[in-house]
C-alpha cells in the first residue's frame, strides 16, 4: 500500500509537470485530487488494511494530498501567468500606429455653388421656391411673352413631349407659377435643372442648372434690381467684386440687362478666361415685362417687379476655373475629390 501511494505521488508529480495550459492542469486536480480521484480511492482502500496500520497509512496519504494540491497550485499559478502574458501581448494595441485614412465626401461643385447662392439670397429676405421639370408649353413661354414664332420656341431648342409639354427650358414657370398663386409682395429664387436641346461640347449640355429670381411689389425700380445683384455678386465673389450692366433683350423684361462681374481668375488685370477684358458675363435680368404681370393677374399700374436668371454651371465654371462643363456631370472621383 505504501508503495503504490509512492508510485502514485511519482505518477502524479510526472503528470503536474507535463501540464501545458491552465486547462490540463484543472483536468489533473479533479483527476487526482477530486471527489472520484485516485487520492480519495487510496483513502478508501484504507480499510482493506489491519487497524493499526491505518492511522499512519491515513497520515501518509494526506501527505501526498498536501504535497499534490501545493505542486498543483505552483503550476497553475504559473501557467496562468504565462497564459496571460500571451493574452495580453496578444491584444496589445500600438498607440504610436498612424490610424486607418477615412475616405469621406465632399459636396459636389455645382451643390456647392448652389447653396452659397441660396444662403445669400435667403439672407436678404428671398424665399426658395421649386417646380416640375416637365412644364406646361404655355408657362414656359405663352405667358413670359414669348410669342409662338419665337426662335426659342423651335423644335431645335427646345425638348418638346407633346404640343403642349416641354422638358422646362429655364426655371422660368416656377415663378409663374408663384405669381399665378400669390399675391405681391414676392420675393423668390427658384433653382434647378433645366433643359435645352444642344450638342455637348466643352461649354454645352442639355441638361443644365439654373438660378432664377424674381421680386414684385409696389415701386419696385431698376435701382433696387441693380443694387442687389450687385450684393450679391459682392458677397458671391468676393467684396472687391465690381458689377457692369450692359443693354440687353429678353422678350420676358423690359429693359433688360446682362451683367458683367470683375474676372474671379485675374481680378480685372485680364486673362485667358475673361479674354483679357477683366470682365465676365455671370447673369441676365430686367424689369418684368407688364404682359407678364398681366398674364399672372397682377396688375402692372400697380406693381412692378424685376427679375434676373443665371447659369449655375457657368458660376461653378467660373469660380473654379473649370475649362469644360462635361466634368461637372461626368461625377469622376478624380475631378470630384478636389472640392472637398
Ligand atoms: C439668363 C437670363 C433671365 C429672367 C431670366 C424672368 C422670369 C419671369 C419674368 C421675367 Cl417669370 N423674367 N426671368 C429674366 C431675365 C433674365 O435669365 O441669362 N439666364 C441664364
Amino acid at each position: 500500500m505504501e508503495n503504490e501511494l509512492k508510485a502514485l505521488m511519482d505518477k502524479a508529480l510526472k503528470e503536474i509537470n507535463n501540464c501545458q495550459t491552465s486547462s490540463d492542469i484543472e483536468a489533473v486536480r479533479i483527476r487526482l485530487l477530486g471527489k472520484k480521484g485516485e487520492l480519495t480511492a487510496s483513502l478508501r482502500s484504507m480499510k482493506d488494511l489491519p487497524e493499526d496500520q491505518r492511522p499512519l497509512f491515513g497520515k501518509h496519504v494526506n501527505e501526498v494530498r498536501d504535497a499534490l494540491t501545493q505542486a498543483i497550485d505552483k503550476k497553475a499559478g504559473e501557467l496562468n501567468r504565462i497564459e496571460k502574458e500571451r493574452r495580453l501581448k496578444a491584444e496589445a494595441v500600438d498607440i504610436t500606429m498612424p490610424g486607418k485614412k477615412q475616405m469621406i465626401g465632399g459636396l459636389h461643385p455645382l451643390t456647392r455653388i448652389y447653396y452659397e447662392l441660396r444662403d445669400i439670397f435667403v439672407s436678404m429676405g428671398f424665399s426658395v421656391m421649386d417646380g416640375p421639370e416637365i412644364e406646361y408649353d404655355k408657362y414656359s413661354f405663352e405667358m413670359l411673352n414669348i410669342p409662338k414664332e419665337h426662335p426659342a420656341r423651335d423644335m431645335q431648342d427646345t425638348f418638346y413631349i407633346t404640343e403642349d409639354i416641354v422638358l422646362r427650358p429655364h426655371t422660368s414657370p416656377v415663378q409663374i407659377r408663384t405669381m399665378l398663386s400669390q399675391k405681391p409682395p414676392i420675393r423668390m429664387i427658384c433653382p434647378g435643372r433645366v433643359y435645352r436641346s444642344d450638342d455637348v461640347d466643352a461649354t454645352h449640355s442639355p441638361v443644365f442648372n439654373q438660378v432664377e429670381g424674381l421680386v414684385v411689389g409696389h415701386g419696385i425700380t431698376l435701382a433696387n434690381l441693380k443694387w442687389t445683384l450687385d450684393a450679391v455678386m459682392k458677397e458671391f465673389y468676393g467684396e472687391n467684386t465690381k458689377t457692369k450692366f450692359r443693354p440687353g433683350h429678353f422678350p420676358f423684361t423690359e429693359p433688360s440687362a446682362e451683367v458683367d462681374a470683375t474676372c474671379a481668375k485675374c481680378h480685372g488685370k485680364g486673362c485667358g478666361v475673361c479674354k483679357g477684358t477683366g470682365m465676365i458675363e455671370v447673369l441676365g435680368c430686367g424689369m418684368v415685362h407688364p404682359n407678364v404681370l398681366l398674364n399672372c393677374g397682377i396688375d402692372p399700374d400697380e406693381y412692378t417687379g424685376f427679375a434676373f436668371g443665371m447659369g449655375l454651371d457657368r458660376l461653378a465654371t467660373i469660380k473654379y476655373g473649370i475649362t469644360d462643363i462635361r466634368l461637372l456631370f461626368e461625377n469622376d472621383i478624380r475631378f470630384l475629390s478636389q472640392f472637398k
